[in-house]
């Protein structure tokens, strides 16, 4: 066994550079080209590797410490021979010095030893702070600057490509918080409920695959919400009872009928737009399980009674958990009404292969002045998300206008039809 010095590096024109990271410990075994430090200068930032193998006997220097060449990183008990060793530590040094030579060249910044390939990246110190406010791991972000070289734009890069879609299933890494939740005080551990196990993925490749717009509008339904509470059975005389939403849904099937870009899906790998001619809505269904999107289908060819019972016995069927899968699936568009609930604005998120979903928010009384006079209306709140691959900001206002007028006075008696 001999004791090995390991120093650091010739590093061309710069002097003092701190050292921001140590990358290894007293008592590690370690091999030749194992990083052991991280200098950083103020354009560049460097691994400094190992020149042999060894135990470390004592490592000397310390983050913050600044360093020159020839300093002494630690020292090592190695098996292999001083001479042998002194001989590398010569050749190697004449390789620093060629790299030295060979990067002057193309190295404004800092000449500096090959960054060694341990998976290992090297970022500035901005950079890793910026890593770590991610939750992203700064050693396994690819770095494509020189040398490997880690930028703020391949930790963003890399956050994003954190979801990938694999064969249509959508992969989350798992992060592991810096500490654990039980150091601040009690806790409870439960399963996922198993409905939201299954959409969060969906919700997640939403969220970050489909660039969404959020139209937020407000829109006049004092003569719709009229005419609801004036509706009686003919035979009975009975006051009928009809949700709001039916009303919505049958002006949503209007404006899809207008602006068929919403009834639509992106076939993002033949590169075609799909227009469907079918009317099915989905609407988003608060259940003790999570949340559930049925669709009613041919929901165009049913007037208002029927919608609303019909959204009566699908929420039943899902809360009941007796709703068939393919009911999930193949919808023109959603609507996610929180309006029973409360709340006015808020961003719903698509629901894909759909292009677009409209949330509803709970309807209030707001003073306007038409004509001249201040009167109260009552006022839905509407947020209609898109996707912008598919449809403009100009043909999203349009869309919420044309809803607008189908609800509004002019309109709303056609609907009960
Ligand atoms: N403004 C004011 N009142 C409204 C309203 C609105 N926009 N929408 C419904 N209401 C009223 C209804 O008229 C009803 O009042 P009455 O009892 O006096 O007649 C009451 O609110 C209850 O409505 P509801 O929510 O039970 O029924 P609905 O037909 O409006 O909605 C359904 C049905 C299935 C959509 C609803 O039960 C539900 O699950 N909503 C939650 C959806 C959800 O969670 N979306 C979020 C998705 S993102 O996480």
């Amino acid at each position: 066994m001999s004791k090995i010095k390991i120093i650091v590096p010739d590093m061309g024109d710069f002097k003092d550079v701190e050292i921001i990271e140590v990358l290894v410990k007293d008592g590690q075994t370690i091999k030749k080209n194992d990083s052991l430090i991280t200098l950083e200068s103020d354009k560049s930032s460097v691994e400094v590797p190992s020149t042999h193998s060894g135990k470390i006997e004592n490592i000397n220097v310390s983050i913050g410490d600044k360093v020159n060449k020839g300093d002494t990183i630690l020292t090592l008990d190695s098996a292999e021979n001083k001479k042998g060793a002194k001989k590398r530590v010569e050749k190697v040094d004449k390789e620093s010095k060629e790299v030295e030579v060979s990067q002057k060249v193309v190295l404004p910044a800092m000449s500096a030893p090959e960054v060694p390939k341990s998976g290992k990246s090297s970022a500035s110190p901005k950079v890793r702070k910026f890593a770590r406010e991610l939750g992203a791991d700064i050693t396994v972000v690819q770095g494509t600057q020189r040398s490997g070289r880690v930028s703020e734009d391949d930790v963003k890069n890399f956050v994003r490509s954190q979801v990938t879609v694999n064969g249509g299933k959508v992969e989350e890494k798992k992060y592991v918080e810096e500490y654990s939740h039980e150091e601040f005080g009690e806790i409870q551990i439960k399963d996922i409920p198993r409905v939201k196990k299954l959409s969060g993925p969906h919700l997640v490749r939403s969220w970050t695959e489909i660039p969404h717009v959020t139209q937020h509008e407000e829109i006049d339904i004092t003569e719709m919400e009229q005419f609801r509470s004036s509706l009686y059975d003919y035979y009975t005389g009975e006051k009928i009872k009809v949700t709001p939403l039916a009303f919505i849904a049958k002006a949503l099937i209007s404006a899809l009928k207008e602006f068929p870009n919403f009834n639509a899906s992106l076939d993002t790998i033949n590169n075609k737009i799909i227009y469907k001619e079918y009317f099915h809505l989905g609407f988003a269904v608060d259940t003790p399980h999570g949340l559930m999107v049925p669709k009613i289908r041919n929901i165009d060819q049913m007037n208002i009674k029927e919608i609303g019972q019909e959204l009566k016995e699908i929420s039943k069927l899902c809360r009941e958990l007796k709703i068939d899968k393919k009911e999930f699936f193949g919808g023109s568009m959603t609507i996610s009404s929180l309006g029973g609930i409360g709340g006015t604005f808020f961003t719903p998120i698509i629901n894909p292969p759909e292009v677009a979903i409209l949330g509803i928010g709970k309807s209030f009384d707001k003073l306007v002045k038409i004509n001249g006079k201040i009167i109260s209306r009552k006022i839905l709140p509407i947020s209609l998300s898109y996707d912008h691959r598919v449809i403009d900001g100009a043909e999203g206002v349009r869309f919420c206008v044309y809803l607008s007028k189908c609800l509004g006075k002019d309109f709303a008696f056609k609907l009960a039809v």
